[in-house]
């Protein structure tokens, strides 16, 4: 299966968990009233693409109504079909062209969102498109985890540089640029322990990291990548907003979207995070993870173009 098959499939529970139950909720109104505004509130509240989201799209239907674009229930669905589409492309921003240096990409998040094995898709994809990639094994906090990085490293024949358990973080950072820089890697991805953000010690480790990393390549880290577990809905959303305020966020990892209801998270990360979502996973396999991509999200989600879309990926 190609991946726009595994998105459209992922997104399966998300479509009935929002779209249809829309569509059940205003078929019923004739005429838009307050009861309709409140049941849909209900169900959008219900589809975990938050407060604030929900708030806005609502704001769009009352626009819609008053544009009479919206006559009768039948035209919310449709409507709220572009508004979707209009808040995905808020959420995508091109990805920035930093050929010619190192590019240091560090990945965060809090425990068993899908870090290391973001990094491991990530390394085959940037391989795949020509480039040198390194890894640093930055989670010297959990026992296995530059194992598990190893392997990835192995099956993507990429080097990796790594130290001893309990080892200082910053310390592989340090060695991990300065060896990338010195051998003209053109991306070195760097695996970091999940912390919540209540463990001060360790996002203070975090902070040194990152510090660490502009001492031997300029501008480094240039990309901080948070990764979200869509499964977890919008519970992710508040915890890693904290995120943000040790280390500046370039953007978001979106993991696990095979196959969960909330994958309407998506809709309000650049909104409530700030960032624009980079990455979206539909599995565990080294294929699956993609750029985000918001005209294909959007097709996924309404099934639209399929044929196309299908005869398309690889
Ligand atoms: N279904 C599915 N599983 C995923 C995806 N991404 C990661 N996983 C799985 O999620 C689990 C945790 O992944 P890890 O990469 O170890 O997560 P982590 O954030 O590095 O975890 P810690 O280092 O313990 O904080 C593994 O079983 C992965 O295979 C995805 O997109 N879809
Ligand atoms: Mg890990």
């Amino acid at each position: 299966m190609g991946f726009f098959s595994k998105l459209r499939k992922g997104l399966e529970k998300t479509k009935k968990s929002f779209i249809q139950n829309i569509e059940t909720v205003v078929r019923g109104y004739a005429k838009i009233d307050d009861e309709m505004y409140e049941d849909l509130e209900a169900v959008m509240l219900t589809s975990d693409i938050g407060v604030e989201t929900t708030d806005y799209l609502l704001g769009k239907i009352r626009e819609g109504v008053k544009s009479k674009e919206i006559r009768d229930g039948n035209d919310v669905v449709p409507y709220l079909e572009k508004c979707v589409v209009e808040l995905l492309e808020e959420n995508a921003e091109p990805m920035p062209d930093r050929t010619g240096t190192t590019e240091v990409i560090f990945i965060v998040g809090v425990n068993g969102v899908g870090k290391t094995t973001t990094i491991g898709k990530l390394a085959k994809y940037y391989t795949q498109q020509g480039k040198k990639v390194m890894l640093a094994a930055g989670d010297t906090f959990r026992a296995a985890a530059s194992e598990q990085l190893t392997i990835w490293a192995e099956r993507n024949d990429v080097p990796i540089v790594k130290h001893q358990e309990g080892a200082d973080a910053a310390a592989v950072v340090f060695d991990a640029t300065a060896s990338a820089k010195a051998r003209g890697i053109d991306v070195l991805l760097v695996d970091t322990a999940g912390r919540l953000h209540t463990k001060s010690n360790l996002m203070e480790e975090l902070r040194k990291m990152a510090r660490v990393a502009g001492r031997n390549i300029d501008g480094a880290p240039h990309e901080t990548l948070l990764v979200l577990d869509a499964t977890t809905g919008q519970n992710a959303v508040s915890q890693a907003k904290l995120f943000g305020d040790v280390v500046p966020l370039t953007g978001v990892v979106l993991t696990k979207l095979d196959g969960t209801a909330k994958g309407g998270i998506i809709l309000s990360i650049k909104r409530e995070l700030g960032v624009p979502v980079r990455w979206v996973g539909v599995g565990e396999g080294a294929d699956d993870l993609r750029p985000f991509d918001a005209a294909q999200f959007a097709d996924a989600l309404f099934d639209k173009n399929v044929t196309q879309r299908e005869q398309e990926e690889d």
